[in-house]
């Protein structure tokens, strides 16, 4: 069969197509895992994301696909309901079959809108079963984790346990199905890599319990340098490790950055996602090897500096110091400290906005990303489908906005007790682009043919909205506030 595979090109506002377009890794996984005979093809849509209606026209007269994959987030969901129209008046028979974290956790909303199957889960053994079923023409009900239809109505199979990743059940990464061209972080090939899936915290803002529960599974360090090895191949010069917490087992990324070091694999770039807490505690030996690992941005879970929001966020525990065993306090500092003096950077996740935050712990967040970290990357709480956080803010009644194409984190669709929503993210955007600004020499040095080339672009993005009048203080930063808005609005309607 043929099987064409796309991600959204819906992006948000901390990556710019101009300087960030990433390759969703979920799409070659499911690619490597089907059976060989397939013809399968993965385009990001994020790589034409001015051109959608064409790109897809065009993939399907030149592909003929008889299955049609989307991979979605809640965010997304409204272009991948136009995206399913158009396949629908493109080929009106094409096999339509959606997964990934929207579908999986609000698997009802897709029910009407012309999907055939929904994947939840993980989706390498459900897909290639589904396929199988597909060719046989029966078996959909004992495919676990997949939503079908049958005699009109929707079964939902019981969900499929999560994968221990161990064996070569999950095979590689199939990259060489990919269609499209130009992805890239700051001018560098990015590629995505994984090394372990799942997570043992419970924070409330995470999808990530409610999609496969608290647990934590590794790939062998053999099969994590094979996948960076064909990334390398495959022209990445930057790879991105996208497990959910590859920070949970300390010892074992230790080994991981040696194995990096000893397969001679540090000459590429890495960027990963962290907790402070084991940085602050083990960063005297972990932080120089993942700087001789080849480790260059590093994404701190840092949530909030106050303990009044980390409880809420439930993200307390992750950002304490330990020393035997004993909690030692709030662990940010120390983290940002041992990442700095080893020349690493930090991108700094915040989130502001919390039920009971006041117009001054906003801006004490603020405040403390414009003193320690060097790309800032703060959102807003966001109520996605199913995490613990979404029940207390409706309970609350503090949902203040349902349009779920603004769901991408920078848009503030809660208010506070005390603070508006809208007023919220107006504090956030007028402190971060700034702090953003401030980046572009360490940029500069590092990829200087690509910051000269896209600099002005670069610069228009993050200051979108701001005309010279508002630059110099001659007009009301909420009128430029106001224009940034509308540009966004715009910009969301893909097709
Ligand atoms: C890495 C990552 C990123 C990276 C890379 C994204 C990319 N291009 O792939 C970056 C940093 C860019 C990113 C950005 C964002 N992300 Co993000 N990200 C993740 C993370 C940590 C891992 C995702 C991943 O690659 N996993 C590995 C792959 C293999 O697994 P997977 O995607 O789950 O796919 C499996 C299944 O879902 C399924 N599947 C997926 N798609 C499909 C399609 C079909 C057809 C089938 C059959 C199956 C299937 O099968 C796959 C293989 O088992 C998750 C989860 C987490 N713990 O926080 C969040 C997560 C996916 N991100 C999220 C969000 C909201 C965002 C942002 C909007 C804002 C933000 N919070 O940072 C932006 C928007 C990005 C954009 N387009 O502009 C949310 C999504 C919530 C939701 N309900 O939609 C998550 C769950 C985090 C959270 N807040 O809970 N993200
Ligand atoms: S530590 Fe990270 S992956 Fe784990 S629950 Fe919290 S936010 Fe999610």
């Amino acid at each position: 069969m043929n099987v064409l595979l796309l991600s959204m090109p819906d992006s948000f506002e901390h990556m710019p197509p101009v300087a960030v377009r990433m390759p969703n890794g979920a799409l070659t996984s499911l690619a490597g895992n089907v059976d060989e005979h397939h013809r399968v093809a993965v385009a990001d849509l994020i790589l034409r994301h001015d051109q959608v209606q064409q790109t897809v026209d065009q993939l399907f007269r030149s592909f003929n696909p008889d299955v049609l994959g989307l991979s979605v987030m809640t965010f997304q969901r409204r272009t991948a309901e136009r995206i399913i129209a158009l396949a629908r008046s493109l080929k009106p028979d094409v096999k339509v079959v959606v997964g990934g974290y929207d579908p999986s956790l609000a698997a009802d909303a897709y029910e009407g809108i012309g999907v055939d199957y929904i994947v939840r889960g993980e989706g390498e053994v459900t897909f290639r079963e589904l396929l199988r079923a597909l060719e046989k023409g029966g078996g959909f009900e004992s495919i676990a984790g997949l939503s079908h239809r049958a005699d009109g109505r929707w079964l939902h199979n019981p969900p499929r346990p999560v994968h221990r990743l161990e064996g070569d059940d999950i095979r590689l990464p199939n990259r060489a199905a990919r269609v499209l061209q130009g992805y890239t972080l700051l001018g560098r090939q990015v590629d995505v890599v994984e090394t372990s899936r799942g997570c043992t915290y419970d924070c409330s803002f995470c999808s990530i319990i409610e999609m496969r529960g608290r647990n934590f599974h590794t790939y062998s360090f053999d099969r994590v340098l094979r996948d960076i090895t064909d990334a390398r191949d495959h022209g990445a010069r930057t790879i991105f490790l996208v497990d959910d917490n590859i920070t949970l087992n300390v010892r074992r990324f230790e080994e991981l950055c040696k194995a990096i070091i000893k397969a001679a694999l540090n000459k590429l770039d890495y960027f990963v996602q962290a907790m402070t807490s084991p940085i602050a505690t083990h960063g005297e030996t972990l932080a120089p090897l993942m700087r001789r690992a080849g480790f260059r941005y590093v994404f701190l879970g840092i949530e909030n500096i106050l303990e009044g929001d980390l409880q809420f966020l439930r993200a307390a525990a992750k950002n304490t110091t330990r020393k035997k065993g004993a909690n030692t306090g709030n662990a940010t500092l120390q983290a940002i400290d041992w990442l700095h003096r080893n020349q690493m950077y930090v991108v700094g996740g915040l989130i502001v906005g919390s039920p009971d935050d006041t117009r001054e712990s906003i801006e004490a967040n603020l405040e403390f990303a414009r003193g320690y970290v060097d790309w800032p990357y703060i959102q807003h709480p966001t109520p996605y489908p199913g995490t613990p956080m979404t029940r207390q803010f409706r309970e609350r009644g503090l949902i203040a906005n349902e349009r779920l194409e603004e769901y991408d984190g920078t848009t503030a669709v809660v208010r506070t007790e005390h603070v508006p929503a809208q007023e919220v993210e107006f504090m956030r955007w007028k402190a971060e682009r700034w702090m953003k600004i401030r980046h572009m020499p360490a940029a500069l040095w590092h990829d200087p043919w690509f910051v000269v080339r896209h600099a002005g672009e670069m610069f228009a993005h993050t200051f979108r909205g701001c005309t010279l009048r508002s630059m110099l203080g001659l007009e009301d930063d909420q009128r430029a506030f106001e224009r940034y808005k509308a540009i966004r609005q715009r910009e969301r309607a893909y097709l």
